[in-house]
């Protein structure tokens, strides 16, 4: 099933929109305008699909997936549509016959920044691989006017500025005003009996903002299959319905304008880490309030009885950010629908599962039942009454076992506990790689684990290939196809056909040769980015990623600095010369990106060293220049502390693009090594439950490590004489002293940096002996993409759709079909 794609048809629908956007001709237009039609034209072949994807899901009343996620991290969309069209190609020679270039009308959209980092990646590569695999799903989300900040490095710092990524327009997103909902905010709840005598709920005196939905098309490959992202934005009341301006009540008039205006406004720019704010309750109550109250719309379209809705529709929460869910659909249910407790329980329970992304302690949100109860009061009183179910349940269960109440209340201690209550609510609880799930199992959840076993399951992340191969890596899928044909594009396990390759010379060098293409493509980047010159011919040594302590990129600029000491007393050291490349956003304030670009400043600067050692920061690392990164990879950095990483994600994409791990034993990294053979990695450091069993036993004691270690010791004075600060040498003492000092209840090197240094600076060694052996290296390269198949994100969503969603596929028709 393929688009009939006419050539002239496209240029000329290209030229007419240029002519009705903006009355210009082709070579009057700037380069924004010109990608402003070519995604109108690309949305032309979009609609049909589109329209006729909509009107089969209705026709045959399917089961759908609502993917509730406060993170959609869909970088850019017109590559990756026309990818998904199968139209790339063509569309690229019928621009190329107008005098316009592809790559360069590309780069002028800005990323759709609408998250973090891994979560919200992951819901971006699951919509595209439910459109793939043709299943009837749709994410909702919020549509940030400002979304993920852009990074600007100055003197060493990060700069965060605001990213205005609708300034221009989104060619794709389409308004559905007729789709909006009110969603209510405060007041109190007023109780009285209706004629039937039961008790009705209603609240008063509150504030209210209309949800208002834009609709993005998700393109399934190859398969006329188009789904629906909808981001919601937020209108006030007032020019709705003008009531209160009516009654002359200016002042909730103005209060409501503001407050639709602020909860859009901005994505929080938290990476695994609750920061409690107000305003993010609001955010998370008001995209999954109208997100449910749209669902269950489109139910009654086609169904009369609600108590059945469970049986069309399931929840999946990504993370806690929208457990919300739980309570909002019991709310409908009882006051909008009419259904008793048991009722809407019985429904909700069936509707609902949860996934864990972390274990990280600061990630859990917690909720005061003070703010809680002032902004949602009848969900509150909603999640008191699930509470004080459970705790009676507990208690049976449980008789006298304080403890247990203690762990696993959904209300205690004076807070809503997001985790407890999807748990208590959901039917499915999931973590993200087998080892994360076991870290649940036994340990952070064992409690519920122990209650519920059955709603407990693993499913271990995956990757879009059509994005981060087929269109991040043109050279490598196309000459992946030229051996083993293209069905690796919908079915990623074909990779291992490469296999037979792998101990082929000649197919070696062609694979290294498009890695060199690569490494030449990354190196102009860099150049014309970040001004610094790096030789393709050295190892690419990247960690790219949200900076995060756990995430450890202080192990890894500890360790550069601890090689460029050892070439400085031995400049005739045999190693092959190295680029080492970060590229991260970071919590406003924390220094390791300072502390990166001041030792970037100092090497590269250096000519005693000629050049072996390159250290780069890549400002604004997002999902379009990870794509390149990515392909140009030779080591991917994964040293997370072993138990903090949940999975991990760019782990499968340096993979799937021939770089070799070396990494802890954490998070999906096991998967990997599984796969690929411990080989073709290079593994190190504390095992998780060794970390595990330090963090129970209190930590260790890393002065051991600086008293007897003259190397590490070397590096930690380096950070407090000036070395790599001279104008101030106190810039880095508190990583110093992060390192070597309890603070309060803070323990020293809370995540093993120096008890891992050593190990690590081994398997570096061990990584460049690898690499001295061109095959060997080539081969080992080789294998990590045929060994890539299980990471693919479609594998990941079949195992949801088998186990948890239960959906079928569904077949969609078009007339302009080739
Ligand atoms: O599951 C997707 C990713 O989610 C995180 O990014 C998160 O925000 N909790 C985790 O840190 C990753 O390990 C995980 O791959």
């Amino acid at each position: 099933m393929g688009v009939k794609f006419d050539k002239d048809e496209f240029k000329k629908s290209v030229a007419d929109n240029l002519k009705v956007l903006y009355r210009k001709t082709v070579d009057e237009a700037d380069k924004q305008q010109i990608f402003q039609a070519v995604s109108y034209s690309v949305k032309d072949i979009i609609m049909d699909r589109w329209l006729a994807t909509q009107k089969t899901y209705e026709k045959e009343d399917v089961r759908t997936v609502v993917y509730m996620s406060m993170e959609f991290l869909m970088g850019r969309a017109l590559g990756n549509n026309m990818i998904n069209l199968t139209v790339y190609k063509d569309i690229k020679e019928a621009l190329d016959e107008m005098g316009l270039d592809l790559n360069v009308i590309e780069d002028q959209e800005p990323d759709a920044a609408l998250g973090n980092g891994g979560l919200g990646r992951l819901a971006a590569c699951f919509l595209d691989s439910l459109a793939t695999l043709g299943y009837p799903a749709y994410g909702c989300g919020i549509r940030y006017r400002y979304g993920m900040f852009k990074q600007q490095i100055k003197d060493g710092y990060q700069i965060e500025v605001p990213d205005n990524w609708l300034k221009d327009g989104n060619p794709f997103e389409i308004k559905r005003p007729e789709y909006s909902y009110e969603v209510k905010f405060g007041g109190y709840v007023r109780c009285y009996k209706d004629e039937d005598g039961r008790d009705k709920f209603v609240q008063e005196d509150y504030r209210s903002v209309i949800a208002v939905p834009y609709d993005m098309p998700v393109v399934g490959y190859g398969n006329n299959v188009v789904n629906t992202l909808i981001i919601w934005d937020a209108e006030p009341v007032n020019t709705f319905n003008l009531e209160s301006f009516n009654k002359g009540d200016y002042h909730k008039a103005i209060e409501q304008e503001n407050l639709a205006k602020n909860i859009v406004e901005v994505l929080y720019p938290n990476d695994n880490h609750y920061a409690g704010k107000e305003l993010r309750l609001k955010q998370q109550y008001f995209f999954v309030s109208a997100s449910i109250q749209r669902a269950i719309a489109k139910y009654k379209k086609t169904n009369s009885d609600i108590r059945k809705f469970h049986e069309k529709y399931v929840f999946q929460l990504n993370d806690t950010h929208p457990t919300v869910t739980v309570a909002e659909l019991m709310r409908i249910l009882m006051d909008e629908e009419g259904l008793n407790w048991e009722e809407a329980w019985e429904v909700t329970t069936h509707c609902c599962a949860y996934t864990n992304h972390t274990i990280m302690a600061e990630a859990l949100e917690k909720w005061p039942i003070e703010l809680f109860s002032r902004l949602l009061p009848r969900v509150y009183q909603i999640v008191e009454e699930i509470n004080r179910r459970f705790v009676e349940e507990l208690k049976v269960k449980y008789p006298g076992n304080q403890d247990k109440i203690r762990k696993m209340a959904v209300i205690y201690d004076g807070q809503v506990k997001m985790a407890n209550l999807a748990i208590v609510a959901g039917f499915s609880v999931n973590g993200v790689a087998k080892l994360h799930t076991e870290i649940l199992e036994k340990q952070e959840l064992k409690d519920f684990y122990e209650m519920f076993p059955e709603k407990f399951n693993n499913k271990t992340n995956g990757i879009t290939q059509r994005r981060f191969l087929l269109h991040g890596n043109p050279l490598l899928a196309d000459w992946i196809t030229g051996k083993i044909g293209d069905d690796w594009i919908t079915d990623l396990s074909h990779l291992s056909r490469l296999k037979v390759y792998v101990d082929d010379e000649k197919c070696q060098r062609e694979f290294m040769q498009i890695k060199y293409q690569n490494k030449l493509r990354l190196a102009k980047y860099i150049k014309e980015n970040n001004g610094v010159e790096v030789d393709p011919r050295s190892v690419f040594d990247v960690q790219v990623k949200r900076l995060h302590e756990y995430k450890r990129q202080l192990l890894n600029i500890l360790h550069v600095m601890y090689l460029y000491n050892q070439l400085k007393a031995n400049p005739d050291l045999d190693i092959p010369a190295q680029t080492f490349i970060f590229g991260a956003k970071a919590a406003a304030g924390y220094k390791i990106a300072k502390l990166i670009n001041n030792v970037a400043d100092v090497i590269n600067n250096d000519p005693a060293i000629k050049g072996r050692l390159k250290v780069v920061f890549i400002e604004n690392y997002r999902v379009s220049n990870a794509e390149i990164i990515f392909a140009a990879a030779d080591v991917s950095e994964q040293i997370s502390t072993a138990s903090k990483e949940a999975s991990g994600t760019g782990n499968m994409k340096f993979m799937l693009n021939g770089a070799l791990t070396l990494g802890t034993m954490d998070g999906a990294n096991v998967e990997i090594v599984q796969e690929v053979g411990e080989d073709n990695a290079v593994i190190f450091g504390l095992t998780s439950d060794e970390v595990i069993r330090y963090e129970n036993e209190g930590g260790y004691d890393p002065m051991e490590i600086f008293n007897n270690d003259q190397d590490v010791r070397t590096v930690l004075m380096q950070l407090i004489n000036g070395e790599y600060c001279r104008e101030n040498p106190e810039m880095f003492r508190d990583i110093y002293n992060s390192l070597l000092h309890n603070d309060g209840g803070r323990r020293a090197d809370t995540y093993f940096i120096l008890k891992d240094f050593r190990a690590y600076a081994d398997a570096h060694r061990k990584m460049l002996d690898k690499y001295k052996d061109e095959k060997g290296w080539a081969k080992s390269a080789m294998l990590n993409v045929a060994c890539a198949g299980k990471f693919s994100s479609d594998r990941t969503i079949e195992e949801y759709v088998r186990d948890i969603w239960k959906l079928d596929k569904v077949k969609v028709e078009v007339s302009d079909e080739d």
